[in-house]
């Protein structure tokens, strides 16, 4: 396939998961509308359909809560084949849940500054997107103001998460520690639904990883979703690599906006500086204060104990994609991607390095290739000047849809296709690394 019958190919995926009010990530596994998901749909649709785009990123935000945050899915309630279902997470017991559409209870990182600016930016439109611009702004500094200061009373523009599945990458070896540490007092009772759907047991979390997430979504209930609450009480607070990375770009994202609609950016410009402070006393190693020897790499840090927890995974390599890097720090950031660990069949990068006990080539966020993660860090490439290497991950990338499929995620060895099959973001991504023609980083960052 060649570029260009590639990008029809995209285009029919995301076509066919559109349901005329927004855009499912896959048919049988995720029936709902994904957070994170629906931040890169709108941006592969940004170059055919802004319509789509704005319609796909209203519809997630009409599911916003009175604090702020933006929901990791909201529900289309005549879907019944996904566990957890919206009675299941029961937000009516907050009051800052929304009154008429049915979300989950928590969240995932925060692309949506990036795809409101780059709907604009891809808009031949332009008064009709600075109109949407205005109307989505609030939703969006409401959102971010959330993260900052619920998920951050240490005031270190650094984002803390309560549960795996707000980092967007289930069952990282990250986890692992902080989730055996959860002690389980009411094992909770449900059927898993996600295995039942599509594919191998074995390219999914585990049993006890599943019973740990609902006992975790069990403890949210049982605080009634109450963010000062649960940042005293409960057992999963960490600070991610990935989210803040993602945060402080759309950050950037949001300061562009708020000159161009004319609001007010001091705000913005205090998140953005509060991350720069802190950035890499929380991520950088060494972990425990033991040696001197950082690796150059960035990682997770555990709020409960009070340290980094050092796997190898995507999320170290993630902060080249948020221009916070010095040219050095970059470099090195460059040599691990460039080391055999982390690089898979095509040129792509591992979620986990292969060298890492945890390492597993077919399961999920432990090892397989995500094209999102792939697709971050070839910006981030792009915009230290490794055009070489940038390039190979796009090629290789475009390879491995082209030869197995717009798959959920991908064999690092092999290259065979997982999980979940003709999946959007796979597809927006294919899109965007095609048609774009200037690197978004640049573009936020322009002062
Ligand atoms: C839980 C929808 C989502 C993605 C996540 C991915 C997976 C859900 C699940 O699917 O998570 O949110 O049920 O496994 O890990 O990144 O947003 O595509």
């Amino acid at each position: 396939m060649n570029e260009s019958e590639l990008v029809e190919s995209a285009k029919k995926v995301l076509d066919g998961n559109w349901t005329g009010e927004f855009t499912i990530p896959s048919e049988a596994l995720y029936p709902h509308q994904w957070s994170w998901d629906a931040a890169m749909i709108a941006i592969g649709n940004s170059y055919f359909d802004t319509d789509r785009s704005m319609k796909e990123l209203e519809h997630l935000f009409a599911g916003q809560w009175k604090n702020g945050m933006i929901p990791h899915i909201v529900f289309n309630v005549k879907e019944k084949t996904y566990f957890p279902s919206p009675e299941y997470y029961d937000i009516t017991r907050s009051p800052n849940a929304p009154e008429h559409v049915k979300t989950s209870g928590m969240t995932q990182p925060p692309v949506h500054a990036m795809a409101c600016f780059l709907i604009h930016h891809n808009s031949n439109d332009k008064a009709k997107t600075e109109e949407f611009l205005k109307r989505v702004y609030p939703n969006l500094l409401k959102f971010h103001r959330y993260l900052m200061t619920e998920r951050d009373p240490e005031k270190s523009g650094l984002v803390t998460i309560f549960h795996p599945w707000e980092s967007g990458r289930d069952d990282s070896p990250i986890w692992d520690d902080a989730l055996a540490r959860v002690k389980i007092t009411k094992m909770p009772k449900f059927q898993r639904l996600d295995i039942k759907a599509e594919g191998e047991k074995s390219e999914r979390p585990s049993d006890d990883e599943y019973n740990r997430f609902i006992f975790l979504v069990d403890l949210m209930k049982e605080y009634n979703y109450d963010g000062k609450i649960m940042y005293e009480k409960y057992p999963f607070k960490i600070k991610d690599v990935l989210f803040s990375s993602i945060l402080y770009s759309a950050n950037w994202a949001l300061l562009q906006i708020a000159k161009l609609i004319g609001e007010d950016s001091k705000e913005i410009s205090e998140w953005i500086s509060r991350t720069e402070t802190n950035f890499r006393k929380f991520f950088s190693a060494p972990s425990n204060g033991k040696s001197n020897n950082s690796d150059g790499l960035f990682y997770d840090y555990d709020v409960i104990i009070g340290e980094r927890i050092m796997k190898r995974t995507i999320s170290c390599l993630l902060p080249i994609y948020t221009g916070l890097l010095s040219k050095q720090e970059a470099e090195v950031i460059v040599k691990w991607i460039s080391g055999a660990d982390f690089v898979a069949e095509y040129d792509t990068i591992a979620s986990v390095d292969e060298k890492e006990s945890d390492y597993k080539p077919l399961d999920y966020w432990r090892g397989p290739v995500w094209i999102n993660t792939s697709w971050s860090i070839r910006y981030g490439l792009l915009r230290y000047g490794y055009t070489e290497r940038a390039e190979r991950i796009k090629q290789g990338a475009l390879r491995l849809v082209a030869e197995h499929g717009f798959r959920e995620y991908f064999n690092p060895s092999s290259g065979e296709g997982l999980g979940g099959k003709n999946f959007s973001w796979t597809a927006a991504a294919v899109i965007d690394m095609i048609m774009n023609k200037s690197n978004p980083i640049d573009l936020f960052l322009k002062q």
